[in-house]
């Protein structure tokens, strides 16, 4: 499904002027507190969220899938939603995609549908956290990590077949996320677990072209409940730091510990040139991967004032990849993205126009108070109509929910593509 140009004017129009109203008083008293308007338009515009191929489908839970109607099938389909959701938003100009899961049949053809609807290709993702068809060797015990040095060979080299798939596509980055570890105290040696894991990584570093950077990404437990090789951020880090200078941590939102300080993390991370990568979503309880916003916002915000903070103050990190990493079974799997975009936007505008001279001073004057009173007054501030504007501004939609349900795109995409369709592997 193709949305016309004509289609997103007409709904815009309907907006526009209570749009105007609500912008121009929320711009007039930002510009009175010192905050530069277009500055932080600018930002939101440029600030784009790959979308992963395989949050398109419904995901599903241990317990089954219930599937969605309408789901793509092939990878061109998943390309042609991630171009519905940037047409609307114009926040999502990229797609992640997952090995072997999308491996492209027709490069050539896959690339210039990309190119048609904007979409660049983010990081590669690896998957040695279950067994492929036809294969020697089985990840039941660790894939990086394992006793069994074919084991781990053959992990390493599906590792480098993604790099020359992602190079065939144009992409330059390569997420490893490993299920490694261990579900029984005493079931594996944490030492040799990590070493292996440390020089299998080493092995695939080597092998990425000089301008590719890798993302160590952690997790402290799930699908192993008793270790996981690589639990938390200061062991990314030190593995990062084992591999090379293009090696960094990739920080997941849903990867923690309940309450851990994942901005404090961030923080020092930006702080030492070493986060790469991050993954949003949200969490009650685990990793839920549920739609980024929906449980702590606040949480999410406080996150963002760290964020903008080391974009701003550590040049020494690079440039950050950003990626929606949530799926789950109730909601249409495309409004759902577009709600999370929407909250990360929200999150990174407040974030914007925190004011950081004054918190500096009440920093260092100790005065509590009104370090908090700063931080919520930029939360408590309702941002929308910057965003609104961004869109506007980009050629996307002033409200994309209400315009995605008045353009009927999923009674269109069931139209063209059936009712009982399967996102490929889901
Ligand atoms: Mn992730």
């Amino acid at each position: 499904m193709r949305i016309q140009e004509q289609h997103l004017n007409d709904l815009n129009k309907s907006e526009l002027s209570r749009h105007k109203n609500q912008y121009d008083f929320l711009s007039q008293d930002l510009t009175n507190q010192g905050v530069s308007v277009a500055e932080v338009i600018n930002k939101l515009s440029n600030f784009q969220v790959a979308i992963p191929s395989w949050a398109l489908g419904a995901g599903g839970t241990r317990f089954g899938r219930f599937s969605f109607a309408g789901e793509p099938a092939t990878l061109e389909q998943k390309i042609e939603d991630v171009g519905i959701i940037h047409n609307l938003t114009q926040t999502a100009g990229a797609v992640s995609l997952h090995i072997p899961w999308d491996v492209p049949q027709d490069y050539k053809a896959v690339k210039e549908l990309a190119t048609e609807h904007k979409i660049k290709f983010d990081a590669v993702n690896s998957n040695t956290f279950q067994d492929q068809k036809e294969v020697k060797e089985s990840y039941k015990y660790g894939s990086l990590s394992n006793t069994n040095s074919s084991v781990r060979d053959q992990a390493i080299a599906h590792n480098k077949e993604v790099i020359e798939i992602g190079k065939k596509l144009g992409a330059n980055k390569l997420t490893v996320w490993l299920a490694d570890g261990s579900s029984f105290p005493g079931q594996n040696n944490f030492q040799t677990a990590l070493t292996h894991t440390q020089n299998s990584l080493i092995s695939i570093y080597e092998d990425m072209p000089a301008h590719w950077k890798l993302f160590i990404e952690y997790k402290p437990y799930e699908p192993n409940f008793y270790s996981t090789v690589i639990q938390d951020w200061g062991t990314s880090f030190m593995l990062a730091n084992g591999c090379g200078e293009r090696a960094y941590t990739l920080v997941d939102l849903g990867h923690h510990l309940p309450n851990t300080n994942i901005e404090q993390i961030v923080s020092v991370l930006m702080l030492k040139g070493k986060l790469g990568g991050f993954h949003f979503n949200d969490s009650k309880y685990g990793d839920d991967d549920i739609t980024v916003g929906s449980i702590k916002p606040y949480a999410l915000f406080l996150i963002f004032n760290e964020l903008v903070y080391g974009m701003k103050n550590n040049t020494n990190n690079p440039e950050l990849s950003w990626m929606i990493d949530a799926s789950h079974n109730i909601k249409d799997p495309l409004e759902d993205l577009i709600q999370s975009l929407e909250a990360i936007q929200e999150a990174y505008a407040k974030a914007l126009i925190i004011d950081q001279i004054s918190l500096k001073t009440a920093q260092d004057e100790n005065d509590v108070v009104t370090c908090q009173e700063i931080l919520q007054a930029a939360y408590r501030t309702d941002v929308r109509p910057l965003i609104r504007e961004a869109r506007l501004q980009s050629g996307g939609v002033l409200n994309p929910i209400q315009a995605y349900r008045k353009l009927s795109v999923r009674k269109n995409l069931i139209t063209e593509r059936g009712m009982r369709t399967i996102a490929t592997e889901l």
